[in-house]
């Protein structure tokens, strides 16, 4: 055990909306039950390694403002590393989150070449596996970085070079390995630097033939060893390539029936992402469940005025709980959870800050979930949105539906019949019906 957070000297307890205690949850109960479940095992929480403990506050105009000692190019590489991970699982006790997630260069150095790389990761694995054992802490997903070395300048799947495929084939291959030796419930591939900047260089066709070449053998080779998670793609527009080809959930899916892994890749949705892309939240989510493609969530909020990913911790239960609903409509997050990709403000420099910003992520998500939950007991918007298919479920839907009408038999009945009645579609009395359950959710 560490002592690096001893501003918050013990974990973080429920004491209810009424409280005034800035270090204590207001709304997330681990163990009440909501719609049949505990809410721990509604929620899911996780932790993310890298913006939490391996990213010191540097941006693009300024270094480091965090006070993150083990980033500080020690000599003794391994021991900070180690330092690092004693202190993320002091912070990830002391929150009580369940999960964590890693990329592996967030927890090892990198050695002077691969095999060396691999063994630093090693290490740090069993170090991990002895954190675990100790806290309870399980982890939701690993990840390999393949985008913050030069040699990933061109991506790494859809490298024009072979070589480097080849290199990001065996580092995704040493990734999973250490994720299945933790018991990891998922594994995650971000596309990094899979994309373009010009068209001038890029040959898009053979890029994506690569790129699904690439994920076939990661499907491959998770049947090989056993491991049961779910292999998640994380969508994203753009940044850092200007088109990066993971764009959105509609794009993977296109990309996932192209290369015959629908059923076997699934998607990890990050909020920030998906309002760069130019959607909702609860848009990405409804448009997973709809292709059968969900698995997991990366719970950050953009900011409505600047387009890039800012990565803020949640703060909004409006935008949350319409996510939160479509999660639960569509069954739950399954093996899926929500990990917090995000990050403080660089002024935030204070050790507890890091608290703050996930009481507060946590608290949202929790109140979200209970929205949605009164939502969907009580058919809410259900029962709204049957009402405004209801034709489809009668006569003339069904025939359609069941290839029973031609076009040209549509057409005698255009002919033939009277002008279709509109009806409303109702959308501001349903906005102040959601408004409604948000102020009464407790
Ligand atoms: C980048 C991003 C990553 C992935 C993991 O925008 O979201 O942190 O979640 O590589
Ligand atoms: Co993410």
């Amino acid at each position: 055990m560490t002592d690096f957070f001893t501003s918050v000297p013990e974990r973080i307890g429920f004491e209810g909306p009424e409280s005034d205690n800035a270090l204590a949850f207001r709304w997330y109960d681990a163990d009440r039950v909501v719609a049949g479940r505990r809410m721990e095992d509604h929620l899911r929480f996780a932790v993310c390694y890298w913006h939490s403990f391996n990213w010191d506050g540097l941006d693009i105009f300024g270094g480091g403002t965090l006070d993150r000692p083990w980033l500080g190019g020690s000599d003794d590489e391994l021991g900070a590393a180690k330092a690092k991970m004693a202190a993320a699982f002091e912070f990830l006790d002391k929150l009580g989150a369940p999960f964590w997630c890693f990329h592996d260069r967030d927890i090892a150095p990198e050695g002077s070449s691969f095999k060396e790389s691999a063994a630093l990761l090693d290490e740090m694995i069993d170090e991990a596996a002895g954190h675990m054992e100790r806290t309870g802490t399980r982890l939701l997903w690993g990840t390999a970085n393949m985008f913050s070395n030069p040699r990933f300048q061109a991506g790494a799947a859809t490298n024009p070079d072979p070589e480097l495929f080849a290199y990001a084939a065996g580092q995704v291959r040493h990734c999973l390995d250490a994720t299945h030796r933790l018991g990891g419930e998922n594994y995650v591939l971000w596309g990094g630097r899979e994309g373009y900047e010009t068209l001038l260089n890029t040959d898009m066709g053979r890029e994506l033939d690569q790129l699904g070449r690439f994920l076939t053998l990661v499907v491959e080779y998770k049947h090989e060893i056993g491991f049961e998670g779910l292999i998640l793609i994380e969508p994203k527009p753009f940044e850092p390539t200007k088109h990066q080809y993971d764009f959105d959930v509609a794009a993977v899916h296109a990309f996932l029936q192209r290369y015959d892994l629908v059923g076997e890749v699934h998607t990890n949705i990050e909020v920030n992402h998906a309002t760069l892309s130019g959607h909702d939240f609860a848009h990405e989510v409804a448009a997973a469940f709809a292709a059968g493609i969900f698995g997991s969530i990366d719970a950050n909020a953009g900011d409505d005025r600047l387009g890039w990913d800012v990565d803020r911790f949640p703060v909004s239960v409006e935008q949350m709980s319409l996510g939160m609903y479509e999660i639960l409509r569509g069954g739950g997050l399954g093996s899926g959870g929500l990990n917090f990709d995000a990050k403080l403000r660089r002024q935030s420099i204070a050790r507890d800050d890091l608290f703050h910003a996930h009481i507060g992520g946590m608290d949202t998500m929790a109140r979200a979930l209970l929205v949605a939950a009164e939502l969907l007991d009580d058919g809410a918007i259900e029962n709204a949105r049957s009402k405004r298919y209801a034709g489809w479920d009668q006569a003339l839907g069904q025939r359609i539906l069941g290839g029973e009408e031609t076009l040209a038999s549509l057409h005698d009945r255009a002919m033939n019949g009277d002008e279709p009645v509109r009806s409303s579609g109702r959308q501001e009395a349903l906005e102040n019906m959601v408004a409604r359950y948000i102020e009464r959710a407790r």
